[in-house]
């Protein structure tokens, strides 16, 4: 259904692309490494991502992850805030990029010198999302300006400026404005069609961006969107909506957004001087390891280890919320599912290495790998961009 709104393929310009034609026009650099002076992760988003912020906010237990058994694995010796059986995504980036584990922005005492953490489990693009309860993403912005200013201080303005423009800005929001915000909201759904509120979250998505661009931001990583419709959660509570189980109008949100969010990367690359950025088909991707868990080393893609109810998907893991029953199954690295909304920390492990160095066809413009080590001239991207050399539609290679 939501695939006539955007009908745009995902599409990327491949990093070999680049270089065979950098190697054409500029036989002498095809692909120029510049010295790193310093290398920084900054995160903004939801629990996807959230690594202890929300452990120092007044909120629900819905919206924390730091009690038993989140973090069983024995990676973290306790509970940590993540809402995983151990480590999340940028974790894993941190480690491919040879940088410490990134703190949250509100642990006291920590040290921002490589990065900071400020995304918050539940938290949403629009302000609206999960309101009073989160740090939603325009405080996650002034977080950062607070952090910028302070590195001003701490290395000088110049110092600072070549940090922020060396960082990568990795960014994974929007699943909560569709579930919560949209889908469990019947307010928001009679006050706009999906078509409309995609349009205002694409849009204070693309505003956010932006904003970090004009601060400096140049190198940005995007974790777009799951088969919403698949999560333990949304199969619980709507049995049999299609003969998969997944809930279609959901996934059908996720998929329609990560299209806008495609096309509008495009654009913010042409009109902003070196912009850079990953982007995949994290949908694609999750889809895969959901129907063909074995092909990928689980035993299974439908069921949360961590929960009760059908397939899990009763949020019930910890057992500090409304009901205080719940299972866990033995082995967690055999699931895709954590708990009702979370994969695990296999399923972010997996994720992290295709976006660090995927393949062209699965990864693009460049690679997270190519975006840390300036494996990339920005004169070369910028021509590579040009409307002309872009081809147009990768989508049946994805992670095939
Ligand atoms: C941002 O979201 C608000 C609702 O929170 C909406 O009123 C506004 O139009 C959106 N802005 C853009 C640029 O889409
Ligand atoms: C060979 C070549 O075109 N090198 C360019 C790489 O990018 C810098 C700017 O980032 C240019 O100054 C170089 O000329």
């Amino acid at each position: 259904m939501a695939k006539k709104y955007f009908p745009m393929g995902f599409s990327v310009v491949c990093i070999t692309l680049i270089q065979f034609i950098a190697s054409m026009s500029f036989t002498t650099s095809q692909s120029v490494t510049n010295e790193i002076t310093t290398k920084a992760l900054f995160i903004f988003g939801d629990s996807t991502v959230d690594s202890g912020n929300n452990n120092f906010i007044d909120t629900v237990p819905e919206n924390k992850a730091d009690y038993k058994p989140y973090g069983l694995n024995g990676f973290f010796h306790q509970p940590t805030g993540r809402f995983s059986d151990g480590r999340v995504i940028v974790d894993f980036i941190a480690e491919y990029t040879k940088l410490p584990l990134i703190p949250p922005f509100l642990q006291p005492n920590a040290d921002y010198s490589n990065g900071v953490n400020f995304a918050s489990g539940g938290a949403g693009v629009l302000s609206e999302t999960n309101h009073g309860l989160v740090i939603d993403l325009s405080t996650q912005l002034s977080h950062f300006e607070e952090v910028r200013n302070l590195l001003s201080e701490k290395l000088g303005e110049k110092k600072a400026k070549e940090m922020i423009s060396e960082a990568v800005y990795f960014i994974s929001i929007g699943s909560n404005d569709y579930m919560g915000g949209y889908l469990g909201n019947p307010k928001m759904q009679e006050s706009y069609n999906p078509e409309q509120y995609i349009g205002m979250v694409i849009g204070n998505l693309t505003q956010a961006i932006q904003i970090l661009y004009e601060k400096g931001a140049r190198k940005f990583g995007f974790l777009s969107l799951s088969p919403l419709g698949c999560l333990p959660a949304l199969r619980a509570l709507n049995p049999g909506t299609n003969k998969d189980g997944c809930f279609e109008a959901a996934s059908a949100l996720a998929l329609a957004h990560n299209n806008a969010l495609s096309n509008v990367l495009r654009s913010l690359d042409q009109v902003n001087e070196g912009f850079m950025y990953t982007n995949s088909n994290f949908y694609d991707w999750l889809q895969d390891r959901i129907d063909n868990p074995t092909n990928y080393g689980f035993k299974d893609g439908v069921n949360a280890c961590c929960g009760s109810g059908p397939y899990g998907g009763i949020f019930t893991c910890g057992g500090t919320k409304k009901v205080t029953e719940f299972s866990l199954c033995d082995n967690a690295g055999d699931h895709v599912w954590w708990d009702a909304f979370h994969p695990t920390e296999k399923i972010h492990q997996q994720f992290a290495m295709a976006l660090w160095n995927g393949p062209c066809s699965s990864v693009g413009p460049y690679n997270l790998e190519k975006l840390f080590n300036n494996e990339i001239n920005l004169t070369i991207a910028d021509v590579v961009d040009a409307p002309e050399n872009q081809q147009d539609d990768f989508s049946t290679e994805f992670f095939s």
